[in-house]
């Protein structure tokens, strides 16, 4: 019993390891490490230059995903991960690694300045408060960071560099030939010297200013531009795709959001979409993740053709220019700005009724429909919905591949913002087109076989015939026929053919948008540009860098009802009459003038998309990152083509944002020639999340996790019977646990057993307070095989381990290290506990070297217990710089194997044997076997198929 409640077993035994104990341990070595600064990693130059051995091991660059300073604090769930890092870089140190570990934060965002806005705190103070508890929450865990690295992203310091990297992107151009960013003044100069044609015909010189901004505009890889966007009303703010909800709500907050032309500055992500996809095969990345990226950025391999109208064309886009001879009709987004240009005056002789949804004519039907079209979100138009609505425009195109007119109509499941915003419709082989073409009466043709019985009339057809490896028919016109081709012949021969016709070419296009880079907020990076009276855009340069966010006395951006599409944003800094209007001299040449500032701020994904080169060089005033330390910490080297962190750890949730941003940046100061990386991080790892039981009373509100008592399998609280079920942890569901709680009961140690001990780290699982106790025994039975309860003496001897203990023990040695090498940190565990345990039941003294050796193999895991009894086997300095043991091979191998021996095939015995045992002698072994001897009852032997150490096979005559 004395085990099931430690706190009251220490009587007979004062130096037995309980949680006073723990905690004074802990707090001692957390001191010394900080002291001594433990963790610190050297660089080869500047101001965390260090010792040059060092830096000539091999480097291990391992990074978590940064927090973001909540409130709230942290629960147990939150350190899995960055106790998993720490485990894994105190292996690393001690297996002869340079190893550069730390942590920041990610400051900016919508908490600290909601709580702003509602108590007029400015956000920097809670936010710093944030941060401060968070610090003292990990100290306590004893996480080994290079605390010198650490920094925030509200830091001054560290946004005056994520401004100097928008200045570069702002100040680039995608050379689509050099496949690169280049400086926007080689673009101008190439235009000024007419080597490159300006668009619009112009000579560069005979622009004006605003012109040429207009122009270069078009190519930078920042650039404002009045796009159709996601505005949320309720927040006051625009957002992102990535930030709005498949039913095109915010996805914080809830709110409606609607398309609205607005001002706002973007980012060319697309430019880069072929290199994000490439590259991502050189990767060590969770596949899932890869596989999200890649239907992110959606690579669509097809063509664009042009069918004539008027004298003009509408162009569509399509993966399927194969089936072009089955369009019988075409679709234009509702949006799309060539409907009004062929919509006649009047419906065409006998047009259908249900073409023209009874309207007069075809502008009313038009705008009657799009007003209903632009209350609808991408999703929702784009549902697999069996009605489909639309309307006929009145006007007819051309099928440039048999000359057939065919009917134009506008209809919300195509998408302005896709390929062209129109296409053909091939309703015999696309499900909507069908379901359309069925609506609205138009004819559907097969043009592709169907491999079933259907038929080719696809007039009794139920639905569309989809195949990408079938047969083309029905198509064939004047100069060009597919039939009997397959898809992708039929796919080769259409493209070059119409390209022959000046109508069409093969094309590629991504489902990835521009991504939106301003938010109507106060709380985040104000952006390094001003606007002078013509209202172009100049940036900063670097020495008006950082521009501080000035105080203001009102932090919210102005919201609306949230319905009311009808309205657009006024941002916080706006108000601010002397920070916005400023005379400045930009060193141009143009001398001091009156400028506007921009008002907007960076989204809160800016600061996360460089803090890995920030950890790097973190002090460094004059560069983003010195060259020297970026290249020996991020450098390209055998099986990392890209370079990058060697491991970075985090939530699956940040798939295509956070990671995509960041890969995106990284490029284009790769491009540049700021760092020598195109990959932020090699290896990803992405953690399971802890559960927690949530306990429901009858209503269904959750009660406190704490209060629950458990009896023959059933839950109570205060009586009542509740339910269990599992959930998130958090204050919400009343089940959060924090590590302060379990470190004052047990110890930090004991945390990070049981949290590494769960399961394997890339599942979910669920925390269990009654668990814990498990890891806390084997610290106290570690300690007792070390240290004498009774008197607080070592008890190791100086005798030799016998040959059972030395195997037990380099056994352990051995999975230990390819344990925690492959991050299964709970089956190191159990591996470390097994050769504890066989010390626990041998009851002698532990021979010196055998415990040494233990100490060292739970050092990762439990570095403060490890670093105590280090010390007290008499060594003086630090268990974290030590050699991880060795396994000797000697006493790795099995004693034995099990050998099966059949006689006609079937199992007759199984024999222990030892692994390395002959031919020759296991067939001797098996053949003096007593059941062998039974099963072959004296018949004569014809063969004996030996395969040592693992099979005998008897063959009778
Ligand atoms: C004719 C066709 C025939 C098509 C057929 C498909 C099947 P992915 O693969 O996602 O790129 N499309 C093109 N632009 C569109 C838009 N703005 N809104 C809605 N749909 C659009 O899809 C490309 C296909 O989606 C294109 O190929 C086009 O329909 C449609 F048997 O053209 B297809």
């Amino acid at each position: 019993m004395s085990e099931t409640n430690p706190a009251t077993a220490e009587v007979a035994a004062p130096h037995r390891y309980t949680a006073a104990v723990a905690a004074e341990i802990e707090a001692r070595w957390q001191d010394f490490w900080d002291a001594d600064g433990t963790y610190a990693a050297p660089n080869p130059k500047g101001d965390l230059a260090g010792d040059p051995g060092l830096v000539a091991k091999p480097k291990k660059y391992i990074m978590d995903m940064f927090p973001y300073p909540s409130g709230a604090g942290l629960h147990v769930g939150h350190p899995l991960g960055y106790i998993a890092t720490d485990v894994f870089a105190r292996f690393q140190r001690m297996t002869g690694h340079n190893v550069l570990h730390t942590l920041g934060f990610d400051a900016f965002g919508l908490p600290a300045e909601q709580h702003a806005v509602q108590t007029g705190e400015h956000p920097r103070v809670t936010t710093e408060a944030a941060i401060n508890n968070m610090k003292s929450q990990l100290r306590r865990l004893g996480l080994g960071h290079d605390k010198r690295r650490s920094f925030a992203t509200i830091d001054p310091d560290y946004y005056k560099w994520t401004q100097w990297i928008f200045v570069q992107i702002f100040n680039s151009w995608y050379d689509d030939e050099a496949k690169q960013a280049r400086p926007i003044s080689e673009l101008v100069a190439r235009f000024e010297s007419g080597e490159r044609a300006v668009p619009g015909g112009r000579s560069w010189d005979a622009l004006s200013a605003a012109e040429r901004a207009d122009v270069l505009g078009e190519y930078r890889l920042a650039y404002a531009s009045d796009a159709p966007v996601n505005w949320c009303p309720g927040l006051g703010t625009v957002l992102a795709n990535e930030e709005v909800t498949a039913d095109g709500r915010s996805e914080r907050g809830n709110f409606p959001v609607f398309k609205a032309k607005l001002r706002q500055w973007n980012m060319r992500i697309t430019a880069y979409a072929d290199r994000l996809l490439d590259d991502l095969n050189e990767l060590d990345w969770p596949e899932a993740i890869k596989l999200q990226q890649r239907n992110w950025i959606g690579r669509s391999e097809g063509a664009r053709v042009d069918f004539p109208i008027d004298g003009e064309a509408i162009t569509v886009f399509t993966t399927r220019q194969d089936t072009l001879f089955g369009a019988t009709y075409m679709v234009l987004a509702p949006e799309h700005p060539l409907v009004e240009k062929f919509t006649p005056a009047a419906w065409p002789e006998g047009t259908h009724d249900v073409w023209t949804g009874g309207h007069a004519t075809p502008a009313e039907a038009v705008a009657a429909y799009r007003a209903q079209a632009a209350s609808k979100s991408d999703v929702e138009r784009q549902a697999e919905a069996k009605d489909k609505t639309g309307v006929f425009t009145g006007a007819f195109a051309t099928n440039p591949v048999n000359g057939e007119q065919i009917p134009v109509f506008i209809a919300d499941y195509v998408l302005m913002g896709y390929g062209t915003g129109a296409i053909m419709a091939v309703p015999a082989h696309d499900a909507r087109d069908f379901a359309f073409a069925r609506a609205f009466e138009v004819p559907i043709r097969c043009v592709v076989e169907p491999s079933d019985d259907r038929g080719t009339d696809a007039s009794t057809w139920d639905d569309a015939f989809v195949s990408y490896d079938a047969k083309i028919v029905n198509s064939h016109g004047e100069d060009v026929s597919l039939d009997g081709l397959g898809v992708t012949e039929a796919k080769a021969r259409i493209t070059e053919w119409l390209q022959g016709k000046g109508i069409g070419e093969g094309t590629v296009n991504f489902r990835l948008r521009d991504w939106l880079f301003s938010r109507q907020r106060y709380w985040g990076e104000p952006f390094p540009i001003v606007y002078d009276e013509d209202g172009i855009a100049h940036s900063l340069p670097e020495s008006m860098l950082p521009l501080e966010l000035p105080e203001v006395e009102d932090y919210s951006p102005r919201t609306f009802d949230p319905d009311d599409a009808d309205t657009s944003p006024e941002t916080p800094l706006s108000r601010n009459q002397d920070w916005v209007d400023v005379t400045l001299d930009l060193g141009d040449g143009r001398g001091p003038r009156p400028y506007r500032r921009e008002t907007n701020t960076m989204p809160n994904w800016a600061g996360s998309c460089w803090y890995e080169l920030r950890y790097l060089d973190p002090h460094n005033s004059e560069k983003l990152v010195d060259p020297e330390i970026e290249q020996y910490w991020m450098g390209p080297r055998a099986g990392q083509p890209h370079g990058g962190v060697d491991l970075y750890v985090g939530g699956a949730e940040h798939a295509v944002l956070h990671l995509l941003y960041a890969r995106f940046w990284s490029k284009v100061l790769y491009d540049l020639g700021h760092i020598s990386s195109p990959e932020p991080f090699h290896k990803l790892y992405n953690q399971g999340m802890i559960q927690a039981f949530v306990y429901r009373d009858s209503r269904g509100f959750p009660v406190p996790a704490a209060e629950i008592e458990e009896r023959d399998g059933a839950f109570f609280h205060n009586g009542e019977q509740v339910k269990r079920e599992l959930g998130k942890m958090g204050k919400s569901l009343k089940n959060a646990v924090t590590p302060e709680a379990i470190c004052e009961e047990y110890g930090a140690d004991t945390l990070r057993l049981y949290e590494m001990a769960m399961g394997p780290l890339d599942v979910s699982r669920p925390w269990d307070t009654r668990a814990v106790v498990g890891q806390y025994r084997l610290l106290q039975r570690l300690w007792r095989n070390v240290v004498d309860e009774a008197t607080g003496e070592v008890t190791v001897t100086d005798a030799e381990p016998d040959e059972t203990t030395l195997r037990a023990l380099h056994k352990a040695i051995d999975g230990v290290r390819q344990d925690l090498e492959g991050l299964r940190f709970n089956t190191a565990i159990a591996k470390v506990t097994e050769l504890n345990n066989h010390l626990t039941k041998v009851g002698a003294a532990v021979p010196r070297p055998v415990a040494e050796s233990l100490v060292l193999l739970i050092a990762p895991l439990a570095p403060h217990i490890a670093e105590e009894l280090w010390r007290k086997l008499g060594h003086t300095d630090s268990v974290v710089h030590q050699d991880f043991p060795v396994a000797d091979p000697r006493y790795v191998v099995d004693e034995t194997v099990t050998c099966v021996v059949q006689v006609k095939g079937k199992v007759k015995a199984r024999l222990e044997v030892s692994p390395a045992i002959s031919d020759d002698e296991l067939e001797k072994v098996a053949l003096a076997d007593e059941k062998v001897v039974a099963a072959l009852d004296g018949a004569d032997i014809r063969k004996v198929i030996v395969r040592a150490p693992k099979l005998v096979n008897i063959v009778p005559a």
